[in-house]
C-alpha cells in the first residue's frame, strides 16, 4: 500500500507524472484540479462557483477544498493507497490532511516534489494552453506557489523525496521510482 503526495509548482508535470505513476503503482490518482475541472465542465453548483477563481489562479477556498479531498478519500479504492496531485497546496489543508489521515490510523509514506524552475514551467505552460493559461494567470499562479504552497517542502522534510523534472516524462518516472524505491529514504 502505498499514500504519495505530489508537490511542485503549477506546470511542473504533476498531472503528467501522476497519471502514468498511478498506473505503475497501482493507485487511484486524485487531483483536485482535475475534480474541479470536471465540476466545471458539468456546471455543478460547485464547478460555477470556482470557475472564475480557477481562471485567476487563486486558490480555492480551504474548506471547499478540503471536503471534496476528504469525501474522495472516503471512497473504498483508496484501501489500495492514493497518489494525490495538487493537495495539499498550503500548510491549513496539509493539517486538516493530516487529522484525517490520523484519524483513520493512516500515513503518507513520501512526498515528492517535483523539482522544475519557474522559467521552464512557464514556457511549458504557454504552450499547453489551457483556459488558467495565460502569461499574467501563470505568474500569478507561480506566486502563489511561492507563498502558499513551498512551506509544505520544510512541513513534510522528513517524508520528502526530491526529484529532478526537467527531462523527458518517461525519464522523470524512472526517476521518482528510483527515488522511492531508495533504501535510505
Ligand atoms: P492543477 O490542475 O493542479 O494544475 P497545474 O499545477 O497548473 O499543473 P501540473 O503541475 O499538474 O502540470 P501538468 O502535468 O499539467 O491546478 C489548477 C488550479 O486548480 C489551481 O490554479 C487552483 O485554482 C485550483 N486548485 C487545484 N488544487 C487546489 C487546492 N488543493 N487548493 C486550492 N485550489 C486548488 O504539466 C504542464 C505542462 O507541461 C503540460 O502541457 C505537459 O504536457 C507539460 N509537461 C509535463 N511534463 C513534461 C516534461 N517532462 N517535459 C516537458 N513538458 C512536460
Amino acid at each position: 500500500m502505498t499514500r504519495l503526495l505530489l508537490v511542485g509548482p503549477p506546470g511542473a508535470g504533476k498531472g503528467t507524472q501522476a497519471a502514468v505513476l498511478s498506473e505503475k503503482l497501482s493507485i487511484p490518482h486524485i487531483s483536485t484540479g482535475d475534480l474541479f475541472r470536471a465540476h466545471i465542465d458539468n456546471r455543478t453548483e460547485l464547478g460555477v462557483s470556482v470557475k472564475q477563481i480557477l481562471d485567476s489562479g487563486r486558490l480555492v477556498p480551504d474548506e471547499v477544498t478540503n471536503q471534496l479531498v476528504i469525501e474522495r478519500l472516503g471512497e473504498p479504492d483508496t484501501d489500495a493507497g492514493f497518489l494525490l496531485d495538487g493537495y495539499p497546496r498550503n500548510v491549513v489543508q496539509a493539517d486538516v490532511l493530516g487529522k484525517y489521515l490520523a484519524d483513520v490510523d493512516k500515513k503518507l509514506d513520501a512526498v515528492v516534489q517535483l523539482h522544475v524552475d519557474e522559467e521552464v514551467v512557464v514556457g511549458r505552460l504557454l504552450s499547453r494552453g489551457r483556459a488558467d493559461d495565460t502569461e499574467d494567470v501563470i505568474r500569478h499562479r507561480q506566486g502563489v506557489y511561492r507563498s502558499e504552497t513551498a512551506p509544505l517542502l520544510d512541513y513534510y522534510r522528513d517524508i520528502l523525496v526530491t526529484v529532478d523534472g526537467v527531462g523527458g516524462v518517461e525519464e522523470v518516472t524512472e526517476r521518482v521510482l528510483t527515488a522511492l524505491r531508495a533504501p535510505d529514504r
